[in-house]
């Protein structure tokens, strides 16, 4: 009997070590916490810009990083607290920060800053009383977005709240990071119409496995990507929605999949059995991908598992207890202003344009009153998907493809090819120019862009720009593009 336990000990240390040793298990590692100072309601803390040398996904890469890591460190602020953000570029381009979906007046959240090499700039804000949640931080550098941020000029941003009323304030949880492997794509025209996809990295790793503690666990998801759609799906169970972009949700809604764009956040409650394996997986969705030049589609068309969640060694809990507290909904007369905001591409050259004009960051395109409500219909003529992004304001989901649909707030919104997305945003709080973009990184940087200025209440307003066909600038015609 003593022998045949001994046997059975060493059988057991033999399989758990080959399991450790299993080079097909990666092991799930959260982002590195920034480090910052505090001293009672102050807190400071500096990023980096930097060029680093990484091992991704088996492989040496060349990486733009904030602080060497991959994604950049985790930075977690608290409500109400009064922050200094340093942005230090030791890079040999300009580069900048962009705090995305904190409600931030457009004077410090400003993508206009051009931090140049050698320099550094200091985002100093106060972060309002009222916002908890999952944002992220990343490169807004007009003319260079789209190829930092997919070098890796992006990082994980939580805000927790002044008073943690909610109960799951205290789960345990995990900050998930979805980005590229970074690496040379040269942005010839199949790029700037698709976008750089390349391996899809979970916080830097290929499909890892998170052990967790506790048999229920909040995921605070993040697509930090430049032009990726994320499909994702539990194998097995559903995802327990509470916040989308940083905002809580009225409740929480169970949902048997979850889109989420590039800009996109979502926390999610996922519940595991014991010692249960669930596998996150992340399904083909076709955003409508241009096959053109030496690129052909870059549309996921098999399934793939981004992440293996393994339960605790305990019977599962009952579902936790959620208060979640949105800030209130807009309550519309019908007589705000209605705004059409429409997408527009052109092919040849690829170039991309809202109400016919590609981006030009000395026109203004909207002029609004601070306090105003407006109705923004978000027209979408092209053959491919866009998630739009508005800077300082959340927006409040209307219609979708003219179908009425339950209220939520969000500051990226997926605007499906051939279709209409209808928002309303209350311009409360902030005067000054902000911007509106589609967040594929390549689209923003070939024209998909606008410029918002918001007046003080009962100043004049000068007229916004009213919708055209696209026009392409002299020697840029199908004939002469190429
Ligand atoms: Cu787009």
């Amino acid at each position: 009997m003593k022998q045949r336990l001994t046997a059975a000990a060493l059988l057991t240390a033999l399989l758990s070590s080959c399991a450790m040793k299993n080079p097909d298990v990666i092991s799930y590692q959260d982002p590195e916490p920034l480090a910052g100072q505090r001293s009672g309601k102050a807190a400071e803390f500096t990023l980096t810009a930097q060029k680093s040398r990484l091992d991704l996904a088996g492989q040496s890469v060349e990486a733009l990083t904030y602080n060497g890591t991959f994604p950049g460190p985790l930075l977690t602020l608290k409500a109400g607290e009064d922050v200094r953000i340093t942005l230090k570029n030791n890079l040999s381009e300009p580069t900048n920060l962009h705090l995305h979906g904190l409600p931030l007046s457009p004077e410090v959240d400003d993508p206009f800053v051009v931090v140049p090499p050698g320099g550094s700039h200091t985002y100093a804000f106060q972060v309002p009383e009222e916002v908890h949640g999952t944002f992220w931080y990343h490169t807004h550098t007009h003319g260079a977005s789209a190829a930092q941020l997919f070098s890796g000029l992006a990082g994980p941003l939580l805000v927790e709240a002044a008073k943690p009323n909610n109960p799951i304030e205290h789960m345990e949880t995990h900050t998930v990071v979805f980005k590229d492997l970074p690496g040379a794509q040269h942005a010839d025209d199949g790029v700037l119409m698709n976008g750089r996809e390349n391996t899809l990295l979970v916080n830097g790793l290929v499909s890892p496995t998170l052990k967790t503690e506790n048999s229920w666990v909040q995921l605070r998801l993040i697509n930090a990507s430049n032009a990726r759609y994320l499909r994702l799906k539990l194998d097995d169970g559903l995802l327990q929605v509470v916040a989308r972009d940083g905002i809580d949700l009225p409740g929480m809604e169970r949902a048997q999949e979850l889109l989420l764009t590039p800009g996109e956040r979502a926390d999610v409650l996922v519940s595991l059995q014991d010692h249960q394996n669930l596998k996150l997986q992340n399904l083909p969705y076709d955003r409508g991908v241009h096959s053109m030049g030496s690129h052909s589609g870059h549309t996921e068309s098999k399934t793939a598992v981004v992440l293996t969640l393994q339960g605790p060694q305990k019977p599962g809990a009952s579902v936790p207890r959620v208060e979640t507290a949105p800030p209130p909904f807009l309550q519309l007369q019908g007589n705000e202003k209605v705004r059409k905001v429409i997408l527009q591409e052109t092919m040849q050259p690829v170039k991309f344009f809202i109400n016919g004009r590609s981006f030009d960051m000395n026109r203004v395109d909207f002029h609004v009153s601070e306090g105003s409500t407006e109705i923004w219909e978000l027209q979408n003529t092209t053959e491919m998907d866009h998630p739009f992004h508005l800077h300082t304001f959340p927006m409040q989901l209307i219609r979708i493809g003219g179908k009425e649909v339950p209220p939520v707030w969000k500051d990226t919104v997926n605007i499906p090819k051939n279709s209409t997305v209808t928002v309303a945003v209350h311009f409360k709080g902030f005067t000054g120019k902000t911007v509106f973009h589609c967040h594929i990184a390549e689209h923003e940087e070939a024209g998909m862009m606008g410029l918002l200025q918001v007046h003080p209440s009962g100043t004049a307003l000068p007229a916004s720009l009213e919708p055209i066909e696209p026009t392409v600038g002299p020697g840029e015609d199908a004939q002469h593009g190429h």
